[in-house]
């Protein structure tokens, strides 16, 4: 999570960046982040006003203007980015992180972006959904030769229409993809006032598959991703997203996995205000508290942030909100290991039994895990262990933060009187029907609730 202190020193290395000029016959200087942490909104210093948007887990590019044209500079590169405390992956991306900085320009904006290829291989951007010259579109091949291991190329058009985008290579896209080459580019609206909302996030849904123990993403996977993620983090180690009561909030996900995500806000209801086709009619939007975003797709959701708490915020597949280790395990509920249990220990003296009784004991067992590794299910709350992983964080709404406030305050203290609680009054008689009396082809089951045996 966020300390002051990170922001304050992200903020101090990303204002310096910009504000120090290159020569302007020379290519920009390329700014690098070393911080997997949420840093804050990149306000403009020059250029068109507009409300920034804050890039969960990641940063936004600093330009320079140079003849009225914005001059951003990608560098492709290998780069270290942990996952969460605890795991650090050997990703591609860009100016030291993966996914890449944000890019923020506003409508009518003409635009340069020098692209450096620092990468063993050739690679080229592709600025999906944009309006541009076809030989901008960054097709290899296709609209431009490769750009080669080495060299700059640089790509330049006028942001035409205001929304959200994403650049990727359309290089050797399937390794390049799955090393986690990819960023999101937002043009602001020339009338800051359009479609005002007061927190506006984005991140980009992504995948890898990585051994435990192992630091590099199995670039051949097709759907079998063990680390599900946004922004190249896994809970615990996505950061909240924080927003004061009464707050507007727009969120904006974007997806360059291989599978679908429907994403779901607890507490809240919310509409879908924009896709990476641009904003939707009014008359068209209605409330949803998951929606699915495909792959390729951008789905930008709003809400007005009415009811204080920390409110889960995760992609509802359930698998997607697991690290490694335990998608290939056989389903034990029910199944007595207590003979089978013994017989084993006297061969395998460390057996253990899992899963009887569910899955939830991972949360908070300390199984010995290979190095790098994250547990299948992590993050303690105030309650105890979360037993959450991958696409899963909060958003976490609080009254009287500054209007550009976004450190994490915090757990939520809930007011005496509004946590669900024990009972203890009458104890509760169990009526249960007896089948195995009825039918004798019944399934036995073994009681769960008990402890004993172990
Ligand atoms: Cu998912």
């Amino acid at each position: 999570m966020t300390s002051r202190r990170s922001f304050l020193a992200g903020a101090a290395a990303v204002g310096a960046a910009a504000v120090s000029r290159a020569a302007l016959g020379a290519v920009p200087e390329a700014p690098m982040q070393g911080s997997p942490l949420t840093q804050p909104p990149l306000a403009p210093l020059n250029g068109r006003p507009y409300h920034p948007v804050v890039t969960l887990n990641g940063w936004s590019l600093p330009w320079r203007m140079n003849n009225g044209v914005k001059e951003f500079h990608l560098v492709a590169e290998p780069v270290v980015r942990e996952i969460a405390p605890g795991m650090k992956a050997n990703l591609w991306g860009y100016n030291g992180q993966s996914p890449g900085p944000t890019i923020e320009v506003v409508e009518g904006d003409r635009v340069r972006i020098f692209v450096t290829n620092r990468l063993p291989e050739h690679t080229t951007i592709h600025w999906h959904g944009q309006r541009l010259p076809n030989g901008m579109d960054g097709v290899g091949g296709l609209n431009q030769p490769q750009i080669p291991v080495g060299k700059t190329y640089v790509y330049e058009f006028e942001a035409k229409r205001p929304g959200t985008f994403m650049y990727h290579p359309h290089a050797d896209e399937m390794v390049q993809m799955a090393m986690g080459m990819m960023g999101f580019w937002i043009t602001h609206p020339r009338n800051p006032s359009f479609m005002k909302v007061d927190r506006d996030f984005v991140f980009l849904l992504n995948a890898y598959d990585i051994e435990p123990g192992s630091a590099t993403p199995k670039i051949n996977t097709m759907l079998d991703f063990n680390l599900w993620t946004w922004n190249s983090r896994a809970f615990p180690g996505i950061d909240p997203l924080v927003c004061r009561l009464g707050d507007r909030v727009r969120i904006r996900i974007g997806n360059l996995t291989m599978t679908n995500h429907p994403i779901h806000l607890h507490g809240h209801e919310f509409v879908v205000t924009g896709t990476d086709g641009g904003w939707t009619n009014p008359a068209s939007r209605w409330p949803e508290v998951t929606t699915d975003i495909a792959v390729g797709q951008m789905r930008a959701i709003e809400f007005d942030a009415t009811d204080l708490g920390d409110w889960a915020f995760h992609c509802h597949k359930s698998h997607h909100t697991m690290n490694p280790m335990g998608h290939d395990v056989p389903t034990m509920i029910g199944v007595d290991h207590r003979g089978v249990a013994q017989k084993i220990m006297n061969l395998v003296p460390d057996y253990m039994v899992m899963g009887e009784r569910g899955m939830a004991d991972m949360g908070e067992m300390e199984m010995p895990l290979p190095d790098n590794t994250l547990p299948m299910m992590t993050g303690t709350g105030p309650f105890g262990p979360i037993e959450m992983g991958g696409m899963f964080t909060t958003v976490k709404i609080r009254q009287g933060l500054a209007r550009d406030d976004f450190r994490d305050p915090g757990w939520y203290k809930h007011p005496p009187g509004t946590v669900s609680y024990e009972w203890t009054g009458q104890p509760v008689p169990v009526a249960r029907a007896a089948p195995a009396a009825q039918d004798p082809n019944a399934l036995k089951v073994r009681k769960g609730g008990s402890h004993a045996g172990h």
